[in-house]
């Protein structure tokens, strides 16, 4: 079974390695373990349901039912597609730090610690702090949005986040005027996550986003998912949500943000900086150097919908870049 065995270093079935990890199988993948024929799946192949044992995953799920947070819903942030089922966003993620397949991440990941959690805030600001982030949780007002969101390996969801904006957290801080980037790193701890054992892979972790994007209404530092605190595999205990870029800006589990006056160097963008530039906002007319961007398919029920410009936020964000 895929999903509970822990994988060591490279041991990654063909089955589970996905577009995101085409760089190992290309220049690493292959090299390291001298096998040859591994190519690019197409995306016919990917079944986002095809592991998840919802038995299995009720009980998982259960345990984060049983502390729902307490969040006002913003009716201004609706979907007019339906939501993403909670059992399947449980089970189809994305967390290289643990593994590069994604239907087994939920039960790889349930013992990986997330309380207590510090978050470091530093660099160019005029009032650095270090918070936990149960205080956090008790001290920013929480809201709940449903916003689309957008792999850029074109698979897409509609979920119901909770977290507040991340300006105002910036807000408290007060960037200097030499401020330029929002810079933010993921956790290092290679003992716990395996693929971070890998030398190869510029951890830890790091996204970023321009300070006017990172200021932005929609960018969402968000603690929960539908309805109770985010599950592991989800970038617990505290994650970023920017809903009109491909969904690698948004980073999990951060354990520090640092303004700077340099563009960061970020995890994918080091790896493949043709494939995965710096801003990455959702664009049908902008095709993947080895895919099409026009169309997206929803996890779950698989139903494909034209990809929207800025994933539909064009509203609030296309002045961003006039
Ligand atoms: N630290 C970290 N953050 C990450 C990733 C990751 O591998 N490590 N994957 C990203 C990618 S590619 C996607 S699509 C989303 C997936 O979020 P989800 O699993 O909650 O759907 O997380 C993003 N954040
Ligand atoms: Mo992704």
């Amino acid at each position: 079974m895929p999903y509970i065995k822990i994988p060591k270093g490279w041991d990654i079935p063909e089955n589970q390695v996905t577009p995101e990890s085409d760089y190992m199988n290309r220049r690493t993948f292959i090299k390291e373990l001298g096998i040859a024929g591994v190519g690019a799946l197409s995306l016919s192949q990917w079944s986002p349901d095809a592991f998840a044992r919802p038995k299995d995953v009720e009980g998982h799920l259960a345990a984060f039912r049983a502390k729902p947070l307490a969040a006002e819903h913003n009716s201004q942030f609706t979907v007019e597609r339906p939501m993403t089922a909670e059992v399947v966003a449980a089970t189809y993620n994305n967390f290289y730090e643990f593994s590069s397949g994604k239907h087994e991440l939920w039960k790889l990941m349930e013992d990986f610690q997330t309380h207590p959690w510090q978050l470091e805030i530093g660099g160019l600001v005029n009032n650095p702090m270090t918070l936990d982030v149960d205080d956090l949780l008790k001290h920013m007002p929480l809201e709940e949005r449903i916003y689309r969101f957008r792999c850029v390996e074109t698979w897409a969801m509609v979920v119901p986040w909770i977290g507040f904006p991340l300006k105002a957290l910036l807000e408290k801080v007060q960037p200097t005027s030499d401020a330029k980037y929002v810079k933010m790193l993921t956790f290092w701890e290679p003992d716990v996550a395996q693929q971070q054992q890998n030398p190869r892979l510029p951890w830890p972790y790091v996204e970023g986003l321009t300070l006017a994007e990172a200021m932005n209404e929609l960018t969402l530092l968000t603690v929960g998912i539908y309805g109770h605190i985010l599950p592991p595999q989800h970038g617990a205990p505290i994650r970023l949500v920017v809903p009109w870029k491909y969904g690698f800006k948004s980073i999990k589990s951060i354990v520090r943000i640092a303004l700077t006056d340099k563009q960061p160097r970020t995890f994918w963008n080091t790896l493949s900086p043709r494939e995965y530039g710096f801003e990455s906002n959702v664009n049908p007319n902008v095709p993947h150097p080895r895919w099409a961007q026009a169309t997206e398919s929803m996890i779950g029920t698989r139903k494909r919908y034209p990809t929207q410009i800025y994933n539909g936020y064009g509203e609030a964000v296309a002045h961003l870049y006039e």
